[in-house]
């Protein structure tokens, strides 16, 4: 039987995978399931069609979508599918991911793109933006999202400054 996938997080390259394995660590951490996949909208459009019916049939109800430069990866997500696309932009070598955010962020009316912060604050937050739509109709997940926003509360409490 083919595995449940709740979230299908896909890269334009195996080099975005530094970044984009904190989108998938943060959604581990609350036993949220998810496939990742390196698969490029202009390098092999195809295969990135296939993958997102097939994710879509096992359950999927967001996509996660990392891309650099002209980075056109979620948009082209998002004309395939109607679930939720959270993008988020890379660090590029030339403009420091300027030119990934603003190609995410970008988009045409009609289909939309979620954007988050470029890099890994922007996965990570992708990730748990999923969380936070996924607790909507899960009780169990809204529990563990009420307790890790508890634990950075309670982190600020009790942070002290160094003596001068
Ligand atoms: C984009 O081009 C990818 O998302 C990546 O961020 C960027 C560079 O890709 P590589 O040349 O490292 O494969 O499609």
């Amino acid at each position: 039987m083919s595995q449940i996938c709740q979230v299908g997080i896909v890269m334009g390259s195996t080099s975005d995978w530094e970044v984009m394995q904190n989108a998938a660590k943060q959604l581990k951490e609350f036993g949220i399931t998810c496939e990742a996949r390196a698969l490029s909208a202009h390098r092999s459009p195809d295969l990135l069609m296939e993958w997102i019916e097939d994710v879509t049939a096992r359950g999927a109800r967001c996509f996660i979508a990392g891309a650099g430069g002209a980075a056109h990866l979620a948009g082209v997500v998002a004309a395939k599918t109607p679930l939720p696309v959270l993008g988020v932009p890379m660090p590029s070598k030339h403009l420091q991911g300027l030119d990934s955010l603003l190609s995410i962020v970008q988009m045409p009316k009609g289909i939309p793109v979620a954007t988050f912060a470029i890099g890994d604050a922007g996965a990570a937050n992708a990730a748990l933006f999923a969380v936070a739509m996924l607790a909507l109709g899960d009780e169990a997940v809204a529990k563990k999202l009420a307790a890790f926003r508890e634990k950075q509360t309670a982190a600020v409490k009790a942070a002290k400054l160094p003596e001068v």
